[in-house]
């Protein structure tokens, strides 16, 4: 699959303000924050879209939001609440083509939609 700016990230070729990382994936600070608190969830092994996520990959998509609640946790966002989101190709507004979980707190979010 082709690079993409977030591998450029985890290779530290370009900064990041990263918050966490561990030797499954790297969490960073979102560059055109939607919220108070925008953080992206990334795994480091290389996957373009959720459709490319099969059942022996299942488990990364599972630690990238088990990663997202511990961060919320330690930050104090869990009991007011927060959103995980994962866009999808075209119509899901995915613009960077390796997976990410996008976690967004700090203030009530608005419904969503089109
Ligand atoms: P998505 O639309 O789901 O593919 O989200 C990609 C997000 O990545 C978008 O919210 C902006 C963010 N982003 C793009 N380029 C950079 C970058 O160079 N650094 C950081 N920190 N975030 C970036």
């Amino acid at each position: 699959m082709p690079d993409t700016i977030f591998h450029k990230i985890i290779r530290r070729e370009i900064p990041a303000d990263v918050v966490y990382e561990d030797e499954d994936l790297i969490a960073f600070r979102d560059i055109a924050p939607q919220a108070p608190v925008h953080v992206l969830f990334v795994p480091k092994a290389p996957i373009a879209t959720l459709n490319d996520v099969g059942a022996e990959q299942a488990h990364i998509v599972g630690r990238l939001a088990v990663a997202a609640a511990e961060y919320a946790k330690r930050e104090g966002f869990d009991r007011d609440g927060y959103r995980i989101v994962m866009n999808c190709n075209a119509h899901g507004g995915q613009t960077v083509f390796q997976i990410h979980l996008h976690l967004l707190a700090g203030a009530p979010l608005g419904r969503f939609g089109t």
